[in-house]
């Protein structure tokens, strides 16, 4: 029988996103009320995409895998040739303060670098000054019932730029082919697409990277096919080099999807989760398989045994 097909209710409820009103948001330099944190409608981010961000998860007081990701957004600025204002262990420190200034203990983080406000043109160097934004909150992508009955996901039309268009390592505030992936899979009654890229291969999926488990061998695709380099994607190959499972980067087909043993996606919003139906056919037995859920374990385990103390950096 096919999992039932879930529709996203309107309006974004079920990403469980909350309002606070006093939440504290660190913007360049300052922490300041919700109110208070605006963007000039002169900001590049905002008129042409300009700008680079992160994803970033804590768990029980400690931020998972801090400087790898403050590493990839410097990465990001560097490719986009925006001047980062503070260095990596100044940004490492503001997201822990942003975090402790709200009392989280368990949430996501936003940061965000635009290229700042200037004129007119898309001329980066008519923004003088970059702006850094940091949001601390939370984040939910799946019901709690799709970690344990697996996704049922779709391929979509939209593909992903090739790296002549539009690098696909640079985390950017160029999301749009995501997000019209994303809606490709919203009006098919799905929740996540994968992505093929300009030759027909596999690059992910609109947000989270691909995982496949066959003979006892995991594969994933090759990050020149399009693939983000996803920090949750680097600790999966961590554990399974824990577990003694070899580990294939390669080109891939939907070919090698539908006669997989076992599929899962990973990223730092859904962690891992499996994934039992492509394009209405089922992978496997249709259930999660075995390797997923000890992938999925050993994540849980190292997210909340593992990180940076969110008041280790606290000098503010
Ligand atoms: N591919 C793409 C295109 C992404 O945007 C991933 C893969 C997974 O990478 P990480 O490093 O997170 O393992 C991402 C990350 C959101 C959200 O708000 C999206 C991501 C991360 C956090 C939040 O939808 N995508």
């Amino acid at each position: 029988m096919r999992p039932a097909i879930f529709r996203l209710p309107a309006g974004g409820a079920h990403l469980g996103w909350h309002h606070k009103s006093q939440m504290k948001i660190w913007l360049d330099g300052k922490l300041v009320d919700q109110s208070e944190a605006k963007i000039s409608v002169f900001d590049h981010g905002l008129l042409y995409g300009d700008g680079v961000f992160e994803g970033i998860r804590f768990y029980s007081g400690r931020v998972f895998r801090l400087e790898e990701h403050i590493r990839r957004l410097f990465d990001s600025a560097r490719a986009i040739i925006l001047k980062m204002p503070w260095t990596q262990e100044e940004v490492c420190r503001h997201t822990c303060e942003t975090v402790a200034a709200n009392g989280l203990t368990d949430g996501y983080i936003r940061l965000v670098v635009t290229r700042g406000a200037g004129e007119l043109g898309l001329n980066p160097y008519l923004s003088p000054k970059p702006s850094m934004f940091i949001i601390a909150s939370t984040i939910k992508l799946y019901p709690d019932e799709f970690y344990k009955n697996g996704l049922a996901i779709i391929t979509c039309a939209t593909r992903r730029p090739a790296p002549g268009a539009l690098m696909p390592q640079v985390k950017s505030l160029n999301y749009l082919n995501n997000v019209m992936a994303k809606v490709e899979a919203i009006q098919a009654g799905a929740m996540e697409a994968v992505m093929l890229n300009e030759q027909g291969y596999v690059a992910e999926c609109t947000g989270d990277n691909l995982f496949l488990m066959k003979n006892g061998t995991l594969f994933t695709p090759l990050i020149s096919d399009g693939a983000l380099d996803g920090i949750t994607r680097a600790v999966i190959f961590e554990i399974a080099g824990n577990l003694g499972i070899p580990v294939v980067e390669r080109s891939l087909t939907r070919y090698d999807i539908f006669t997989a043993d076992e599929c899962f996606l990973t990223g730092t919003a859904a962690e891992v989760i499996p994934v039992v139906e492509l394009d209405r056919r089922t992978i496997g037995t249709g259930k999660p398989g075995p390797h997923t859920l000890r992938f999925l374990e050993a994540f849980h385990q190292l997210a909340n045994s593992t990180g940076t103390p969110i008041g280790s950096n606290d000098t503010a």
